[in-house]
């Protein structure tokens, strides 16, 4: 079969929930990704940052196919010799006392909001169904229906009503905005440190600092969605520790998988996770032992790599480099560590300009129609990051 055979079976019985770049990966490894055909691209998009240590990683690997020849999955009604383990790395790697495993983004997520609402009424003394919870514009945490509550985004809002109430959204990088839309209700506000989805939006240095305090000051838990951001992607394990604003809950997935399967999870101190008891809160694959010996080996190569000094030395040579591209069209290069984007005048329709780089051996997928964000695997070296650069160039000159 053709990457045209296997195209016309995702149109044929795959929901037209995405509309893809019109390429078929059949084989991965590292920061490269190959079609049927036997092209080789460069991936600069990393299943979203699912992807930090690289395609099918050795070690990583090795951890999944030990772990198949033990056990795979017991479920929570019973211990199991690897989940502890993994929690224990977690807990040191974020430095957080305690993690509640889960499998996707979106259901870290929702975890967070139950233990901010939950927490609200057990520790704070607000009247259940009273609970606020503080959110911004341009956010997007997920698509479950009280996620989608939060989100001003009319893809993926419309026609899901009726909306989960208990949201106030306020503009993102503005500390006094979320200053006065708290109340004696407001339990958490949650935030990306950096915006992904919404273009890779960088806040203004201190917004995050001023955040935090102003979230101890009032009793409210701040919530810092890492799940794009974390695992060294900024150029620190966590983009929250660019200001030291260390959260209350911090949401992870992707990388956590390391490439390999979704595993999540939220980490907080025992202050906040003793709210969850028996019975409160679960999943039927969360924690299981191969998620946790993934997560395990997913974590060791982050750590073993120094994959966050990668990120922070090869993102500014990004961004010096693209900047340098003489592209009229170019507006700016923004982001931090190995998540970029960059910005093309308003109303300019990035696709063609995807597809140009696809054709020229790099994937990269645009988040809105004038904006295409980079973010290749973490491990890629020097080298391929100046071999991508010039196809970015090669292809950003040749645009009218
Ligand atoms: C899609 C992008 C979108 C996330 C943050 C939670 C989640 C995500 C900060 C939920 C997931 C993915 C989902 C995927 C495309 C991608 C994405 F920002 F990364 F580009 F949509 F905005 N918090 N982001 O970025 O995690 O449940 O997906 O594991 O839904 O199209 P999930």
């Amino acid at each position: 079969m053709k990457s045209q055979d296997y195209i016309a079976l995702d149109e044929k019985y795959g929901a037209h929930n995405y509309h893809p770049l019109p390429v078929v990966i059949s084989w991965a490894e590292g920061c490269k990704v190959k079609d049927p055909e036997g092209k080789t691209y460069f991936d600069f998009l990393s299943a979203y940052s699912a992807v930090n240590q690289g395609h099918r990683h050795p070690k990583i690997l090795k951890a999944v196919r030990d772990q198949l020849d033990q056990v795979t999955l017991t479920s929570r009604a019973f211990h199991n010799d690897k989940m502890g383990l993994f929690l224990k790395k977690l807990c040191e790697f974020t430095g957080f006392e305690m993690a509640l495993p889960m499998n996707t983004g979106a259901e870290a997520v929702e975890t967070a909001l139950k233990c901010a609402r939950r927490w609200g009424v057990e520790v704070k003394g607000v009247e259940n169904g009273k609970q606020e919870i503080i959110c911004v514009e341009e956010n997007f945490h997920g698509r479950t229906i009280a996620i989608v509550s939060m989100s001003n985004d009319p893809d993926s809002y419309v026609n899901y009503g009726p909306y989960v109430p208990g949201f106030k959204r306020v503009p993102y990088n503005s500390a006094e905005a979320i200053e006065k839309a708290i109340t004696p209700n407001t339990v958490a506000v949650i935030i990306e440190p950096i915006q992904g989805e919404a273009g890779v939006f960088v806040p203004d240095a201190g917004y995050l600092k001023a955040v935090r305090e102003i979230c101890t000051k009032n009793k409210v838990l701040f919530i810092c969605d890492e799940i794009q951001t974390g695992f060294c992607r900024t150029g620190k394990r966590f983009a929250w520790q660019h200001e030291n604003a260390r959260p209350d809950i911090m949401c992870l997935g992707k990388a956590l998988g390391g490439g390999i399967m979704p595993i999540s999870a939220i980490v907080a101190d025992y202050e906040v996770m003793k709210v969850f008891t028996p019975g409160t809160h679960g999943s039927t694959f969360g924690g299981n032992p191969l998620a946790s010996a993934v997560g395990m080996a997913a974590l060791e190569v982050l750590e073993e790599q120094k994959l966050d000094e990668n990120a922070e030395r090869l993102g500014k040579i990004f961004r010096e480099e693209v900047a340098k591209i003489k592209c009229p069209k170019m507006k700016q290069v923004r982001g931090k560590g190995l998540l970029n984007a960059v910005v093309f005048e308003k109303g300019f329709e990035a696709w063609n300009v995807c597809i140009a780089l696809r054709d020229a051996g790099l994937l990269a997928k645009q988040t809105h129609g004038n904006i295409i964000r980079f973010a290749p695997p973490l491990v890629i070296t020097e080298a391929e990051l100046r071999e991508a650069i010039a196809i970015i160039k090669k292809v950003f000159e040749e645009i009218k």
